[in-house]
């Protein structure tokens, strides 16, 4: 099944538990950008994002959130496609993994590895890093995950397995067969160094939560995250359905020729997502391409670590063209690469404002003011050789462009257009078009029509070249050229000198202005502001939910009603405190409560809370919990009870939903 002349492109699908960021902005402007270049190479192109919405991560955001998994998807899924929009991306199709077109597939998916002996049932275990949905082999109660090092849960479970063991050696074939399907070749390398080391079956189900695709026939299991996620690429475009409509695209578009996907999450792209492909005996993914991590402040940027910064701030001063360019010209793709306000602040006034910008608003200016708004003729005679090289330079910069930007190198490819556009910026500045233009003889005259329609050309040739990446300043460039709608452009075409004697140009306005000095601070105080809204929002409602929730949880029930408003004083009269659990047991005779040594820090206390419907005491062991350390104590079935367990309370059994962290916090260490 290979189908010339389309091209199909994937972001991942986004998970719901955090707002977007510019991280993702990151991924989904390099997949735009390709995307965008191909339908002007005239490439039958389908781009497709989308948010990834089940798990047991979701779930409990939901919870902290204080609204169902349903809600929560939808409000954060929403803001995900509403800022996409905002930016003009132009992704041809946006599926959530709630979708019934996509549980459709994946059931269909699992049936069809089910149906060929790639899936069997069995049972796991062991430690259970919620965060990375991952099973961890051979690790310590409480052990830190290897992929996040957070705290793992002890499990018990049956499940499907997956017969990862055996896709090793068509794996390693594979990939020795296709050498660029996992690029760049560092990610290719651990890749095949991991599937080398040995694959063990992969559990595919899960039992501990609810909110997922259930298994065909057998609803008590959920299907595995990434099994459920992945499939996305394929159920979008129409897998599991028999609307002919439907197998007309996936036959069209099938397999992908781009996976773009940030580098944490190779392994489930380029081991997983092969193998289930290989068992199923469905074509794979021409490439997946892995890019760095956006660091700020020196880290990944990420939710978890609250080192983010939004892409709203960006659009809402220096515009999207500038996150952009910044992003792709900035940061060498496949590498990590930081951001700063400053560095964004200084390439939007060096390489757009001062570069295309100026190079823009000077030549078509000029040309409105000395030949009324229409491209002159170059002149045969009044040339030099300065006009010949832009000339040269141009068509030079059309072919390694082209051949930078095929090979994912957005930076080089930017920097090889700007090269151009600094050349020519040096030619006009050399060549003082003001200066011919106040000789009133005819040779002037000549001279000055073929300086600035060199100029304009090369402005052409470099704002068809570069619309995929700065799509709103490169089309009122073109509309200012007089040239009209620039997607219309056919990018194979593009070649020196088609730029049309005569041509009317449209008015004439400043792209890029420049910005000035405060703009970082202006921007940093916006994305200051952002976050204490944000977090105040998310705060009141997780208060909200806790608050009307959780004391019923906690056995003895206030019974709701309103809230009355308490002051920071009050607040702080109460010591909340990170307690992990080190001894954990039924009360007997108490089918809700348990008996827990709980160490915080300074003592190990016991407590007594009624969690035991929603928790076995096994599991909790190692886990780390928020303690009301300096409640009086009381006696619950004759048992000392010193201290309270923080925890949400869900739905109208108050099942509890105990309070923890997703870094790793030392035990003891104070909330406030
Ligand atoms: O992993 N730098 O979703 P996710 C660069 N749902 N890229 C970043 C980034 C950063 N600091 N932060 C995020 C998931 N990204 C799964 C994917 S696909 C079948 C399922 C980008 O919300 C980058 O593309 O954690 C990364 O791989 C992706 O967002 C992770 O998004």
């Amino acid at each position: 099944m290979d189908n010339p002349g389309k091209f199909y492109i994937t972001t991942p699908i986004y998970y719901v538990n955090a707002r977007p960021h510019i991280g993702h902005t990151y991924t989904t402007i390099a997949c735009d950008a390709i995307a965008r270049r191909q339908r002007m190479l005239g490439v039958d192109t389908w781009f497709l994002t989308g948010t990834d919405e089940h798990g047991q991560k979701i779930e409990r955001s939901a919870a902290a959130a204080g609204c169902t998994p349903r809600e929560f998807a939808d409000r954060i899924s929403g803001e995900f496609r509403a800022l996409w929009d905002r930016m003009g991306v132009t992704y041809d199709d946006f599926i959530r993994t709630t979708e019934p077109r996509h549980a459709r597939g994946v059931q269909a998916l699992f049936a069809r590895l089910q149906e060929r002996g790639y899936i069997y049932k069995g049972s796991y275990s062991g430690q259970y890093c919620v965060f990375d949905e991952l099973y961890v082999d051979a690790a310590e109660p409480g052990a830190p995950c290897p992929e996040c090092g957070r705290p793992t849960e002890t499990v018990h479970e049956e499940n499907y397995f997956f017969k990862l063991s055996a896709m090793q050696e068509r794996l390693l074939k594979y990939y020795g067969e296709h050498p660029d399907f996992i690029r760049p070749e560092t990610r290719r390398n651990e890749v095949v160094s991991f599937v080398r080391g040995g694959l063990r079956d992969l559990s595919v189900s899960r039992t501990s939560f609810k909110w997922g695709i259930p298994v065909p026939n057998d609803p008590k299991h959920v299907i595995y995250v990434w099994l459920d996620a992945l499939a996305n690429y394929m159920t979008a475009l129409g897998f599991g359905s028999d609307d002919p409509k439907d197998r007309a695209r996936l036959a069209r578009y099938w397999p992908a020729d781009v996976h773009m996907i940030g580098k944490e999450i190779v392994r489930f792209h380029c081991v997983y997502w092969p193998a289930f492909l290989m068992a199923a005996d469905l074509p794979l993914p021409k490439s997946i391409i892995a890019h760095g991590w956006l660091l700020f402040e020196e880290s990944k940027m990420s939710k978890s670590r609250g080192n983010i910064v939004r892409s709203e701030t960006i659009l809402d001063t220096l515009g999207q063209d500038a996150l952009r360019y910044f992003l792709l010209r900035e940061i060498v793709f496949g590498q990590d690469g930081s951001f700063s306000f400053d560095a964004l602040v200084q390439r939007f006034n060096s390489d757009l404002a001062n570069g295309i910008g100026n190079l823009a608003s000077r030549t078509l200016s000029m040309i409105a003011r000395y030949f009324g708004g229409e491209v002159p003729y170059p002149s045969a005679s009044e040339r030099a050789p300065a006009d010949e090289a832009i000339g040269a330079l141009a068509q030079q910069t059309i072919t390694d462009f082209h051949a930078q930007f095929e090979q994912f190198q957005f930076s080089r490819a930017l920097e090889t257009a700007w090269s151009l556009v600094a050349a020519v910026n040096k030619y006009i500045v050399e060549n003082e078009p003001w200066s011919v233009a106040e000789r009133d003889d005819q040779d002037s005259r000549a001279r000055l029509a073929t300086i600035l329609y060199t100029s304009a050309e090369a402005l052409r040739v470099v704002t068809a070249l570069v619309h995929p990446v700065i799509p709103e300043a490169t089309a009122k460039i073109w509309t200012q050229l007089g040239l009209g709608e620039i997607r219309q452009m056919d990018l194979r075409e593009l070649a020196w000198g088609q730029l049309q004697l005569g041509t009317r140009l449209g008015a004439v306005e400043a792209v890029f202005p420049r910005a000035d000095k405060s703009m970082v601070e202006r921007m940093q105080q916006m994305e200051q502001q952002r976050s204490a809204e944000i977090t105040k929002t998310d705060e009141t409602k997780a208060a909200a939910a806790t608050q009307a929730e959780t004391a019923p949880a906690l056995a003895d029930s206030s019974g709701g009603g309103v809230v009355e408003k308490i002051t920071i004083d009050d607040f702080l009269k109460v010591e909340l405190r990170v307690g992990q659990i080190k001894v954990a047991e039924k009360v007997k005779g108490a089918d809700k409560l348990l008996r827990m040594e709980v160490d915080i820090g300074t003592e190990v206390r016991q407590i007594v809370a009624g969690i035991a419907k929603a928790y076995e005491p096994e599991k909790l062991v190692g886990r780390k919990v928020v303690i009301v350390a300096n409640l009086q104590p009381r006696k619950l079935r004759g048992l000392e009870s010193n201290g309270m367990i923080v925890a949400a309370s869900l739905g109208d059994d108050g099942l509890p939903v105990l309070a923890g962290f997703l870094e790793d916090i030392p035990v003891g260490a104070k909330l406030k």
